[in-house]
């Protein structure tokens, strides 16, 4: 049977006397998939234990009982990577609140650390076919850590928190390398579209990388995203639900609040909660409705009580409650009964079924599992769910009484209303809202989740790829008498740059243009939009024909002047357009105009991507209009807008220059709109390679990357 290892930063595990499993929506949700998968599940077995005897005792426990493998953290790994890294920087960052989140180097250092060991732990076990499922941000480094060790693993992503908008990210300062840790999984999932959409646009803006629909191309995998919402253990509450002992207590339960209308909330005390708010809304309540049938009862569990920020928020939710309750209760009558710690399960159900109202209003949160789990328990009676926007769970649960938790006045009328709300406009809520939570529950999120995962490794090469071109065209175009390579410079041979000075031939690329250049089976012409001058600079030391300017002309090795392919062309509305576009110019800062003989091109590689593709688009559409009459052509590349003479093309020199040296064979190679018209061209002597995605291309094959097709031309160079 297929292994799936489940890796989260705790093993869902209470070490005390005696190990005791615990029980939350993950557990239950990896059990539904246990018919399937052999599950193992490497985790931090939680505190410190410093005995080596007690370790071992405690590892060969855990893989007996459970399969678990456990991950043992040192006194300083806790603070630095646990309560240092992941919840004093990470976690507040991920939630909107870069004002709570700190940074010290070695907090990072240790981080790295700590995923590290998981990755060893994790190759320890993991064999060729495994599944690796990782949870959640203390461990963001780890997909590439595995990536990079063994490539051909299947490594699933999923994040528990929101993931927030990059102006918010950007403030991180491991913001690049915790994005590239989560590149490597070939799939992240996200509790909702936003946190998806907002993941895509930080990798575009940090790393420069573009996204497609659902996935992010890489060099050597693919990086598929998409959305799961988390459900919650149905099953368990069910059970719980009609189990006989539980009626009895929630008899009890209901005899302790008789008479009184109850508010609940139950959280981890925790400053995303909105717990401060909330008590406002409270206070506006009682003060404006003076009602004393109300109890609003507060679970509130201990949480990362060792970081600063959560022991001042206890100090203020204590001060605010002691006020509220001195200045609102009477003999015998709290208006407010605060319980910071945690009830058992049984209790909790009952208090769900009990509650007239929950509130949950937290600022902001990944998804907020108690929202579902007060849903499901309602049977008897309809309760009412007030609901803060800014959860996850708001997506879902759309006729809840959705709040915006930042505005006190209107949690408080909420109050108001739901309190004093009949049971038909309950029920009419509660339906819609019980129907998805029983349906989409933890079950349902694993299986789709690791259904995707499969089906992301088992997908087939696309279409056309050049593993079907190797040994076929490469011997047509060797065996042939004359052979020619047209190959594309920026984003073909070389990889894109953002500044378009930043590529001169280094590396690798400038290895390969030297054997190219030391072989005498085909001719080779480097094709470039580039200008003469920057290509006589950057290829004067290799022995290869140039092609420039988008196939305005052309130098031959060892020659010293070009030659023009068009002499004759028409460039009187060069002169049209040239201030025209320079207003573009000046509105997309980063943005710069070049003019080459037979085109204008306006570049927006080092403007704000997003910015520089919608004023790319407004111009290619004004310019449609204003060029109809004219023998112009507009190419609207990689982050690039070429307007050029219509008489010149890369196609149009290839044709030229086939015809003027009676080549027999040829191969084109091109990443962009550009080098579509030398696939375009109907002559059966010509083969076009497509370098990078993109679906739409008229090219015989395509292959992922310059990397890739380097490694072709060295191939093609070897003498078969
Ligand atoms: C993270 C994300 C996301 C709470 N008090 C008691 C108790 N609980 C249980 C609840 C619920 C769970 O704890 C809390 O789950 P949440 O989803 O509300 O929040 P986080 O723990 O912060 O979880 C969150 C979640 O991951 C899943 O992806 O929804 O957004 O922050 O199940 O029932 N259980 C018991 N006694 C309590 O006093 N027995």
């Amino acid at each position: 049977m297929q292994s799936l290892i489940i890796v989260s930063n705790r093993l869902p595990i209470t070490v005390k006397q005696t190990i005791e499993k615990s029980s939350g929506g993950m557990v239950s949700a990896l059990e539904g998939l246990g018919d399937r998968f052999n599950i193992q599940w490497i985790g931090w077995a939680g505190g410190v234990v410093e005995d080596s005897e007690r370790k071992e005792a405690i590892a060969s426990e855990l893989k007996e009982r459970f399969n678990f493998i456990p991950i043992f953290l040192s006194q300083e790994n806790v603070e630095t990577y646990y309560n240092g890294f992941s919840n004093s920087s990470l976690w507040p960052l991920l939630h909107y609140m870069p004002s709570n989140a700190r940074y010290e180097e070695k907090w990072f250092q240790n981080y790295r650390k700590v995923n590290r060991l998981f990755a060893e732990k994790i190759l320890e076990h993991a064999g060729p076919d495994d599944i690796i499922w990782i949870h959640d941000y203390h461990l963001m480094l780890l997909p590439a850590l595995l990536r990079d060790k063994r490539p051909d693993l299947t490594i699933g992503f999923f994040l528990h928190t929101p993931f927030p908008s990059y102006e918010i990210f950007r403030c991180h300062p491991k913001r690049e390398e915790l994005l590239n840790g989560l590149l490597g999984a070939n799939l992240i999932g996200f509790h909702t579209f936003g946190y998806l959409r907002h993941f895509r646009s930080t990798v575009l803006r940090l790393l420069g990388i573009e996204s497609e629909l659902d996935h992010i191309p890489l060099e050597n995998h693919k990086c598929a995203m998409d959305v799961y919402p988390i459900g919650i253990n149905t099953k368990k509450f069910q059970d719980i639900l009609g189990a006989e002992a539980f009626s009895r207590r929630r008899k009890a339960l209901r005899k302790v609040y008789r008479d009184k209308k109850m508010v609940l909330s139950v959280e981890r005390l925790d400053y995303t909660k909105g717990i401060p708010q909330r008590l406002e809304a409270i206070e506006m309540f009682l003060e404006e409705t003076g009602r004393k049938d109300v109890v609003f009862l507060f679970i509130s569990v201990p949480s990362r009580q060792s970081v600063p920020e959560y022991k001042e928020l206890l100090e203020e939710v204590e001060l605010k409650v002691s006020q509220i309750n001195g200045k609102y209760s009477s003999l015998g009558e709290v208006p407010i009964h605060f319980l910071f710690r945690s009830v058992n399960f049984d209790e909790l159900c009952g208090l769900y079924c009990l509650a007239d109202v929950a509130t949950v209003t937290p600022l902001i949160d990944g998804m907020n599992l108690v929202a579902k789990e007060y849903v499901f328990c309602q049977k008897e009676k309809a309760g009412a769910l007030i609901l803060s926007e800014f959860a996850g769970a708001a997506q879902e649960l759309a006729t809840a009484y959705v709040v915006n938790p930042y505005y006190v006045k209107q949690i408080s009328d909420t109050l108001k209303k739901a309190l004093d709300a009949g049971e038909t406009e309950k029920r009419g809520r509660l339906e819609p809202m019980k129907k998805r939570v029983e349906k989409h529950d933890a079950d349902f999120w694993a299986q789709s989740f690791i259904e995707a995962l499969k089906s992301c490794c088992q997908e087939v090469s696309p279409p056309v790829n050049l593993s079907g071109l190797s040994p076929e065209i490469m011997n047509q175009i060797r065996s042939a008498g004359r052979g020619v390579l047209f190959l594309d410079y920026d984003g073909t041979l070389a990889e894109f740059e953002k500044t378009p000075q930043a590529a001169p031939p280094s590396g690798e690329v400038e290895q390969l243009l030297s054997s190219l250049s030391n072989q005498n089976q085909f001719d080779v012409y480097i094709v470039s939009e580039r200008k003469k001058e920057e290509m006589d600079n950057w290829f004067s030391n290799f022995a290869l024909n140039l092609l420039a300017e988008q196939g305005c002309c052309y130098k031959e090795k060892n020659a010293d002047n070009w030659i023009s392919i068009r002499p004759e062309t028409d460039l009187s509305w060069k002169d049209h357009l040239r201030d025209f576009l320079k207003l573009y110019t000046g509105m997309t800062p980063g943005s710069l105009l070049e003019e080459k003989t037979t085109s204008l091109v306006w570049q927006y590689r080092n403007a704000d991507p997003d910015f520089g593709a919608w004023k790319a688009h407004q111009l290619v559409s004004e310019l449609q209009e204003m060029l109809s009459n004219l023998p112009v052509q507009i190419h609207h590349g990689k982050k690039s807008v070429t307007i050029a003479s219509v008489q010149t093309s890369k196609g149009a020199a290839v044709s030229h220059i086939m015809a003027l040296k009676n080549y027999e064979k040829a191969l084109c190679a091109g990443d962009d709109e550009a080098d579509e018209s030398m696939f375009r061209l109907s002559d059966q002597r010509i083969t076009g390679i497509k370098v990078g995605p993109g679906k739409e291309t008229s090219a015989d094959f395509q292959c992922p990357s310059p990397k890739a097709l380097r490694s072709f031309l060295e191939q093609l160079l070897e003498q078969p």
